[in-house]
């Protein structure tokens, strides 16, 4: 008899497996109906695909303001070279930017607002607090791809994410469309946990960051995944907001058209998830792309626009 310490185990030298999902996808809890909750059939949807898209959530006018502040907040963290600012592999561009909700007093309040933390918390089945925020910025003519991955497979490893209880909430700041990136997501891929092949380099997210070669899944795995659930992408006018599971596979493809693909990424992970120690003696990441420290349940804040 095998005795598997870690149900989710990943980057051993025991090769690619696919593992079932042990979590549930939608929690029960106090927040089932919050007042901008999902209908009984939208979370039917992302129970069954792992994801969901709120098309023009937020009006474009809102959307135009956090494209500002977004375009604001990577300049200033370009020029200053902060360690919140990622840049791209083969050039000068922001890539990202982390732990925007601590640099910005405009994205500190949306990642309350109800129309987003009611969804969250209404998911995760409990009170949230912020594991991690970034701004994708994909430059035309320059961003390049994110290579397909379960977010949860780094945070589980690197992190020490317990279980498959965050959502990540995205809210599309430009139009994404077929020619600039748009997310890519694989419906159903959220119930199968890919073990990946290779052993973590350390800091390995000074790599990752920019180009991910260690956690992500083989082609055979993908293929398993692809031929089940087919492919979706995320296109949709600035203001729509997209909510998928940790461990929902996705990418996108580099941006090779004039169009800027700017997205913000919100990571509510439930209070009753917090992060343990990395698996394989790993260090812990640092405290802006995985909050420890600084992990308070959020209060929510009425929505800006209803
Ligand atoms: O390592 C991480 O936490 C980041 N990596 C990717 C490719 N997606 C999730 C997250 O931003
Ligand atoms: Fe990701």
């Amino acid at each position: 008899m095998v005795l598997v310490s870690d149900i989710y185990q990943s980057r051993t030298d025991n090769g690619a497996a696919i593992i079932l999902r042990q979590d549930p996808v939608v929690y029960h809890g106090p927040y089932a109906t919050g007042e901008l909750a999902l209908s009984e059939h939208q979370l039917r949807s992302y129970r069954r695909n792992g994801f969901i898209q709120l098309r023009g959530l937020l009006p474009e006018a809102e959307a135009a303001d956090l494209l500002r502040e977004a375009n604001r907040l990577a300049a200033a963290c370009g020029r200053g070279k902060s360690p919140e600012a990622v840049f791209e592999p083969d050039g000068p561009e922001v890539r990202s930017v982390f732990r925007v909700h601590r640099l910005s007093a405009v994205f500190d309040r949306l990642m309350c607002d109800g129309r987003l933390l009611d969804v969250a918390r209404q998911i995760l089945g409990s009170d949230a607090y912020i594991h991690q925020s970034r701004l994708n910025l994909k430059p035309g003519f320059s961003g390049k791809e994110f290579y397909w991955h379960s977010d949860f497979e780094t945070w589980h490893v690197e992190d020490g994410m317990p279980r498959m209880r965050a959502v990540s909430c995205v809210v599309l700041l430009t139009e994404n469309n077929e020619f600039n990136g748009p997310l890519m997501l694989v419906p159903g891929s959220h119930m199968h946990y890919i073990s990946c092949v290779g052993q973590t380099p350390p800091d390995h997210y000074k790599h990752s960051l920019r180009k991910q070669e260690y956690g992500v899944p083989d082609p055979t795995s993908l293929g398993f995944l692809i031929e089940r659930g087919g492919l979706q992408s995320s296109k949709g006018p600035a203001g729509s907001v997209v909510f998928f599971d940790c461990n929902t596979m996705h990418g996108s493809n580099s941006n090779i058209s004039p169009f800027p693909r700017a997205n913000l990424f919100f990571v509510y992970n439930s209070v009753h998830n917090r992060l343990g120690t990395p698996q394989q003696g790993l260090r812990p990441r640092p405290e802006f792309i995985a909050a420890r420290d600084d992990a308070a349940m959020l209060e929510r804040i009425a929505p800006l626009h209803s």
